[in-house]
């Protein structure tokens, strides 16, 4: 195949200059794997950034999209509406956990975070509460690029030069602590049994400097993914849920990776049993076919909002795009699929080989720690002294041209394989990483 002009296309989250001077093109993919232009496979061990449970190019999926462009391509929600993005709302509140059931559409896990925290300032201001525009995220949480994703979000590196343009929020610690790293605890399988208590600082810290009367919302991932994998302890969510309550805050989860089956259940929120005011969702939702995302509001906080005088929008927000049909007949047709192949069923049974197999590289050179949750692990790395993220970056790049995509958020290593993988596909990926990471060993040697 010849290869395209590189020059134009900006890349999102790329070092554009290394990639454009050792491109990784593919071109095609199917169920597991992708091709790249040389002729290889490349099996996808990050389900296509989170994105492709049902392994690509499902015909189900296929087929319906291809019958939704050749019926209606585009139309707007704006003013007039469209059977698809009704019926997908519909089905989405089915499978939410009750009490949630009106559906905002959106393209992304970006906008997902963004409308969620407009929804929780209007909520308030609705309610005569206008003073609570303070969000609470936690450091190390990711929930996309928005500007109001960045500022619950807690990645340095994503905030850093974006400062005057932030909303107000304070954070929580993460659940993770790096000194853990190499030792017993850095090694947990599942859920920590210890450290509930982590959650109290929302109200002995956070409540207590700012007083809850001026937080309008509270922000978690369920498991922090982008950064590694960090797992919550058991109790710790329901912590978070009490002391909301406790305090009238609304609880968001950013379900934007665990939505749709990668926990085993539809939501996080069922798997881990905590129910929040509000659930966003985007990746999974449309297998990635198409782009899609959305909040799951309760019915509470939108009948709130469902005021004013009949001929204005309630909520003044929303993008062309918001339901595109292409978009909702793809997540149509994957809901179908989770349902009728028993997707969430499947991470249930392959979770206990896909755990046991990611805690086998424990003896693999250099490996601090290994986190898991439901079909996603993080192992990480020893940084190489002074260069934080270059063991990691190099060990994601030995992995491709070994034949795995995986991502590594500095030194973690994150395998998250599709919904559809069976054990001996995980233990291929497995022995890829582990190849992947001695290569790394024997060109950079032993880390400290
Ligand atoms: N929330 C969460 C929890 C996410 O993981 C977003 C919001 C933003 O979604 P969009 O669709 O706007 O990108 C995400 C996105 C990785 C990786 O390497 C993860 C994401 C994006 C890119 C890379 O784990 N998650
Ligand atoms: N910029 C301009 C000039 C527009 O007209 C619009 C939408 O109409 C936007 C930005 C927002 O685009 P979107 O609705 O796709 O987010």
């Amino acid at each position: 195949m010849k290869q395209p002009a590189l020059d134009a296309f900006w890349m999102p989250f790329t070092p554009n200059r290394q990639f454009k001077s050792e491109p990784r093109l593919v071109v095609s993919a199917q169920g597991l794997s992708y091709r790249t232009a040389d002729g290889r496979e490349v099996m996808d061990g990050t389900s296509g950034l989170w994105c492709v449970g049902a392994g690509h190019r499902h015909p189900r999926i296929a087929e319906a999209m291809k019958r939704q462009i050749d019926t209606l391509d585009f139309a707007s929600n704006f003013q007039v509406g469209h059977p698809g993005a009704f019926e997908l709302a519909e089905r989405i509140a089915a499978l939410a956990p009750p009490g949630l059931d009106r559906v905002f559409l959106v393209n992304s896990g970006s906008e997902a975070c963004d409308t969620a925290m407009k929804i929780a300032l209007a909520h308030a201001r609705a309610r005569g509460e206008g003073q609570r525009n303070l969000f609470v995220g936690r450091e190390r949480g990711f929930h996309g690029v928005g500007f109001g994703g960045i500022s619950v979000g807690g990645m340095l590196n994503n905030r850093r030069v974006f400062g005057s343009a932030m909303l107000r929020a304070d954070h929580l610690r993460p659940t993770w602590d790096p000194a853990w790293n190499g030792t017993p605890q850095a090694f947990v399988r599942g859920q920590p049994q210890t450290g509930a208590e982590l959650a109290d600082e929302l109200e002995t810290r956070i409540i207590a400097l700012h007083d809850a009367s001026n937080i309008a919302a509270v922000i978690v991932e369920p498991f922090a993914g982008s950064t590694g994998v960090l797992v919550p302890p058991v109790g710790y969510l329901q912590r978070l849920r009490d002391i909301c309550t406790r305090h009238g805050l609304l609880l968001i989860f950013d379900e934007v990776i665990t939505g749709f089956g990668r926990l085993g259940k539809m939501f996080a929120a069922q798997a881990l049993g905590v129910v929040p005011d509000m659930i966003l969702f985007a990746k999974t939702v449309s297998n990635g076919a198409a782009p899609l995302g959305g909040v799951i509001v309760s019915r509470a906080v939108h009948d709130t909002l469902m005021q004013g005088p009949a001929h204005l929008s309630e909520l003044m927000h929303g993008y062309t795009c918001s339901g595109h049909p292409l978009a909702c007949a793809a997540a149509l047709a994957m809901l179908d699929v989770l349902d009728e192949e028993a997707l969430p069923q499947r991470v249930r049974e392959l979770s206990p080989h896909f755990e046991r197999a990611v805690h086998s590289l424990a003896d693999a050179p250099g490996v601090v720690s290994i986190r898991n949750i439901g079909l996603a692990a993080g192992v990480e790395l020893a940084p190489n002294p002074g260069a934080p993220g270059e063991r990691g970056n190099a060990t994601q790049c030995a992995a491709f041209d070994r034949g795995l995509l995986t991502r590594a958020p500095g030194d973690t290593l994150v395998l998250a394989p599709p919904f559809t993988s069976t054990a001996r596909d995980v233990d291929r990926m497995v022995d890829l990483l582990r190849a992947a990471i001695q290569d790394t060993h024997r060109t950079h040697g032993t880390p400290a």
